[in-house]
């Protein structure tokens, strides 16, 4: 039989203390209750602390707690009772936690910072945040990948949505953009459809966070519009390093509106500080497994250590001779102006410096919406832009719960705002007095202001109300073909690799065939490539174009990632790998250069704890090997010691932090003591100009300096991968 437990000692009952203090009429700062002496906060309320000198844990409803571990029950082993109002609480609560994850660009992470303005624009628009040399304007910017989960991996193939929220005088200003400055269809109307055949099968739920099935390659073959993106999602582009060296691009053409009502075009992008940097797709993949949460470290890592990630904010501004004259029409959103034919100018800097305190709260509370702009910029008719207008509202109230999401602080303008609106679920902002309407008579209340207000550009429009795609949008391969042949031959290499990938994993040969009959219409060394890596006995039909594709549109260099890598290793990491008897000296003056070059490095040891180096130290390691594999990390070195050598070369993982590095054309540095582990991993006789032994003749400075390049392209075709 269980035993009863023995009632909890009561304390006796104290009047609490509650006289106000003659001298001042205030109640006292301090209050005896159960013999504990409890403090009066600011609003006059009683803070209760727990034996333990913590704050008592209370109820929703604040009620103090006594017991949270245990349900309440008849006898020890007994059965629950229905008046444990607690637990009711508190499972009730946690039952409720989720809300419905986006529809697209579910898994995203976010960051506070600001956006400053480098010069006035007052010509060319009158958005307020844009007037003043040196106005710092408040930002919260997500990132996202869009078609996996919540929980899927940050390193899948995929678009990077690149979402900026500026707090502007005059209204929040969210530009809803992608780090492609393209996207797969020209009209909103097909977007479920693009969405639906790229996420997981609706019948199996699989593939996660992939386009490499059917049902994407499907859609996508049957849609001559997404060659253009295609080619993007199909680069480097897709797989970035870290949101931090990522482009973006508002994609759409919008419009710059100034105080006579004058409109000029104006495209965002936002060029990182660092540069542009990708992964290889056999990194990325291992990435995924060795740390699915990759990009949210790195951007968390970056802020807390206070390197702040910074971008900036460039236009290319047009008029609508420009527009008129252009190859193709600025309302498409398949279409890019080439920088080399259209400059950009940069106008403002964006730099990330605070995470946010409670992921839930900002990261997945935020609402971006297009159509949320200040006067001064207008939208243009591009009706992929027109349909997003419509849509966001939509998903905010799914999303959300109600109306009032613009309540929650992520959400709220962080300028004064007045309205009528009221009343709602979870109505936390209440007006106060009785006039809630207008015109009233009592002269309260705001009003609309024709000149502060936002005036929409009063472009003629005329027209028959037609469902109709223009001519102009007609041409689907010119622009994929010179995206194509901008790319440097490594990244020729990866498009050609990427693709046969992808469509290696769809089961429809049809569908294989009829994506290679639309390579054909782009470029023939492509489509001949993938068909061959594919087994094909022979080459389709070019597919049917609308228009021929232009042979004469000129490369783009600044569509290549390489031609705009950094120049310095800054911003990156360093995965030095370390054993008993490392070189102290050689150890200090690498990291010791590491640091002075703006970068970081971590080390990775047989054991986490750490290893002893030559000089008796202790180094206390970040990773223990087969927790930091060197697809982490931008560079490796290896520092051994002839002591440790034989030991380490019988780790796999060590062999594989070798190989993995070399394939994946890092630069390595190596101690001389570490030759048996080069020769382990099956490269002792492919040493080229990217693995250098250190200290070398100018020391490990000169090693550093020549990582700012990233990667060894050159040793590619040489790695099994590369081979075309
Ligand atoms: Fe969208 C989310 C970017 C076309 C409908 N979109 C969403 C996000 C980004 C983009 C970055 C995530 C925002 C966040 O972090 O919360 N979307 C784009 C770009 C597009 C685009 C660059 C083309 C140029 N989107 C697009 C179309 C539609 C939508 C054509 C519908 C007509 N997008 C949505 C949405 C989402 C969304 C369903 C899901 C979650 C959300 O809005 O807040 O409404």
């Amino acid at each position: 039989m269980a035993k009863k437990p023995s009632p909890a000692k009561k304390p006796a009952p104290k009047t609490p203390a509650l006289k106000k203090t003659a001298a001042t009429g205030k109640l006292p700062n301090t209050v005896t209750i159960h013999d504990q002496q409890l403090h009066r906060g600011k609003g006059g309320e009683l803070h209760q602390f727990a034996e333990d000198g913590h704050e008592v844990l209370t109820t929703a409803q604040g009620g103090p707690v006594a017991d949270d571990q245990n349900t309440l029950r008849v006898g020890a082993r007994g059965p629950a009772v229905i008046d444990d109002f607690h637990f009711r609480e508190k499972i009730f609560h946690f039952d409720h936690e989720r809300i419905p994850e986006r529809v697209v660009h579910a898994r995203g992470y976010g960051a506070h910072g600001f956006f400053e303005t480098y010069e006035s624009l007052a010509a060319y628009t009158r958005a307020d945040l844009f007037q003043r040399p040196g106005e710092k304007t408040p930002a919260f910017v997500r990132f996202s990948t869009v078609a996996g989960n919540k929980g899927s991996a940050d390193l899948a193939r995929d678009v990077r949505g690149f979402a900026v929220k500026l707090y502007t005088q005059e209204g929040n200003w969210d530009l809803v953009g992608n780090n492609i400055p393209v996207f797969f269809i020209q009209d909103a109307i097909k977007f479920p459809d693009i969405i639906h055949a790229a996420k997981q099968e609706p019948d199996r739920a699989f593939p996660q966070a992939q386009t490499a099935h059917d049902n994407f390659w499907d859609f996508i073959s049957l849609t001559p519009e997404s060659m253009h993106m295609v080619m993007w999602i199909m680069s480097d582009r897709a797989i970035p390093r870290s949101f931090r060296f990522m482009e973006g691009f508002g994609v759409h053409t919008f419009r710059f509106v100034n105080d006579k009502d004058e409109s000029t075009f104006v495209k965002f992008h936002w060029k990182p500080k660092l540069g542009l940097q990708s992964v290889v797709w056999n990194e990325a993949v291992k990435i995924n497994g060795a740390d699915p949460d990759f990009h949210r470290r790195d951007l968390w890592q970056s802020i807390q250590s206070g390197n702040f990630p910074e971008w900036e904010l460039c236009v290319q501004l047009f008029d609508q001779e420009f527009a008129d004259n252009f190859d193709f029409d600025i309302l498409d959103p398949t279409k890019i102006i080439p920088e080399e034919i259209l400059p950009v100018r940069p106008i403002g800097r964006l730099v990330l410096d605070r995470m946010p305190d409670n992921f839930f709260a900002e990261t997945e509370q935020v609402a971006f919406m297009t159509q949320n702009v200040p006067p001064g910029i207008d939208f243009s008719n591009d009706p992929l832009l027109q349909g997003r207008n419509f849509s966001y509202l939509d998903t905010q109230l799914k999303r959300l719960g109600g109306p009032n999401f613009t309540h929650l602080p992520i959400n709220a303008p962080k300028c004064p705002f007045h309205n009528f609106q009221q009343d709602g679920h979870m109505a936390m902002r209440n007006p106060v007095g009785r006039t809630n309407y207008q015109p009233n008579s009592r002269n309260e209340g705001p009003r609309a202001s024709p000149v502060r207000g936002f005036r929409h550009f009063p472009s003629d429009e005329e027209g028959s109300k037609i469902r109709l795609r223009p001519e102009s949008f007609a041409d689907h391969y010119s622009q994929a073909r010179q995206f194509y042949i901008s790319q440097t031959p490594p990244e020729q290499r990866h498009i050609a690799m990427a693709l046969t990938f992808e469509l290696s994993k769809v089961e429809e040969p049809v569908i294989r065939e009829r994506m290679v009959s639309h390579l054909l219409n782009i470029d023939d060394t492509l489509a001949s490539t993938v068909a061959r890596k594919l087994g094909f006995q022979s080459l389709p039909k070019p597919a049917d174009a609308a228009m021929p594709t232009r042979q004469d549109l000129e490369p783009s260099p600044a569509l290549s990632i390489v031609e705009r890598g950094p120049k310095r290793f800054e911003g990156r990491k360093l995965g030095i790998l370390v054993t008993d008897g490392v070189d102290a000296g050689l150890l200090k003056g690498l990291a010791t250069a590491v640091t002075k070059d703006g970068a970081v490095f971590e080390l990775i040891a047989p054991k986490v704890g750490g290893v002893t180096a030559s000089d008796g130290s202790w180094v206390a390691a970040h990773h223990m090997i087969d927790g930091g594999p060197s697809v982490l990390f931008d560079a490796v070195a290896l520092l051994t010691s002839a002591a440790a050598i034989d030991d380490l070369v019988e780790e796999a993982t060590a062999r594989d932090f070798v190989a993995d590095a070399f394939q994946h054309c890092k630069f390595i540095g190596y101690d001389r003591s570490a030759l048996p582990l080069l020769k382990k991993a099956g490269i002792a006789n492919d040493l080229d100009e990217g693995i250098l032994e250190l200290p070398g003749e100018e020391g490990p400075a000169a090693f550093v300096s020549r990582l700012g390049k990233l990667r060894v392209w050159a040793r590619e075709p040489a790695v099994k991968l590369g081979k075309a």
